[in-house]
């Protein structure tokens, strides 16, 4: 067996993918997902493959750009993700990496990973040390027109899954107390239900609703305040009577660091991209272990499967999916629980939906 896979030539694709539903959050709506689809041709012959999001589809071309460029950097180099994850550390270290710079290197990061593991004939899981397993899923929605997102609850709820997160805080107090009435009468006492505010209050505002949604067993209640105000969120949860959830905008781990020193959250949400990849993710987790806060995941379903299947304080796996239209055996929830699958991350391009989403 080779020592190691040499980086060849990396290509990055934008394409804007429809959704099934489209994101609605309190601080806007997502209508179809902006991706940038990277592949890692190593002289191997080993490809590695992955994703990332662009939020918003001004960022798409810059950021597929981006990957293109930083990516030609490395041709020559070892697709080895720790070695490389170094190399960015002190090419960027001026500039700094929040943004899309952090967002590039996640994603090569991802495929660097996809491509060893590909490379050994193993899931990402098992090159990891663990096995894929089954990850208890809850189902994710945008804010709700309860009337006509019922049918889709319902169904959620029939087809296994134990958890459904819907978001709030696009209107009043009266509004989300409405919303969440009716969805827990939907899904009944036993499932489990959580909420997001997508950084869209203050800390009294957000105090004043939290006491009054307590009434309706939740979960958590997620980034009630801005994601980068730990101390906000800190105040927010010292009496809260709901769980605080916080972490899809933690850049890298040290923002993780950082969150868990300031006593932010009960929980821990990572996102795949903006912790920094898997290699963020890895260190993020020994965090959030050692700290004993429980992880769930932020999308990026097919990655955080294998994650969560290696993360000791594993929770729950976000069901928001992105990429599916684009992917040509998309990763199912199964009775409310995804397993991870292999090669690698365990997804390849249908080369044909790509060409038609294709920006
Ligand atoms: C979310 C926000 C923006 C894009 C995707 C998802 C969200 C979540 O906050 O938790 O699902
Ligand atoms: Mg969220």
């Amino acid at each position: 067996m080779s020592e190691e896979l040499t980086i060849r030539k990396i290509a990055a694709r934008p394409v804007m993918v429809p959704l099934d539903r489209p994101i609605r959050t309190a601080m806007g709506e997502i209508p179809a997902a902006p991706l940038v689809l990277i592949d890692v041709e190593t002289d191997q012959g080993v490809t590695g493959r992955s994703y990332v999001f662009a939020y918003t589809r001004l960022a798409l071309a810059p950021l597929a750009r981006l990957v293109a460029e930083v990516g030609g950097e490395l041709v020559g180099e070892a697709a080895a993700p720790v070695e490389r994850m170094r190399g960015f550390d002190r090419r960027f270290r001026l500039l700094g990496w929040h943004g899309l710079i952090g967002m590039a290197v996640a994603g090569l990061d991802m495929a660097f990973w996809d491509a060893l593991a590909r490379a050994a004939g193993l899931p990402l899981a098992a090159l990891l040390g663990g096995m894929p397993r089954p990850i208890q899923a809850y189902d994710s929605f945008g804010i709700l027109d309860p009337a006509r997102d019922e049918p889709a609850i319902l169904a959620s709820v029939a087809a296994g899954f134990q958890g459904i997160k819907i978001k709030i805080g696009g209107a009043d107090l009266a509004r989300d107390l409405a919303d969440v009435a009716a969805v827990r009468s939907m899904i009944g006492p036993e499932v489990a239900l959580m909420v997001d505010y997508n950084q869209s209050l203050d800390p009294p505002e957000a105090r004043r609703r939290i006491d009054r949604l307590a009434a309706f067993d939740l979960t958590w209640v997620e980034e009630p305040v801005p994601a980068e105000d730990l101390a906000a969120h800190a105040r927010v949860r010292a009496g809260s009577p709901v769980p605080v959830q916080t972490g899809e905008n933690w850049w890298f781990p040290r923002a993780a660091a950082d969150a868990i020193a300031a006593g932010a959250s009960d929980h821990a949400m990572l996102d795949v991209m903006k912790i920094g990849g898997i290699t963020g993710w890895l260190e993020a987790a020994a965090l959030c272990r050692a700290a004993c806060l429980p992880v769930s995941s932020h999308g990026f379903i097919e990655a955080s499967a294998h994650l969560l299947a290696v993360t000791p304080t594993a929770l729950w796996l976000e069901h928001l999916d992105k990429a599916s239209p684009v992917l040509r055996r998309p990763l199912a929830a199964e009775r409310g629980f995804v397993t991870a699958r292999g090669p690698g991350l365990g997804f390849d391009w249908d080369e044909a939906a790509v060409a038609r989403f294709l920006v």
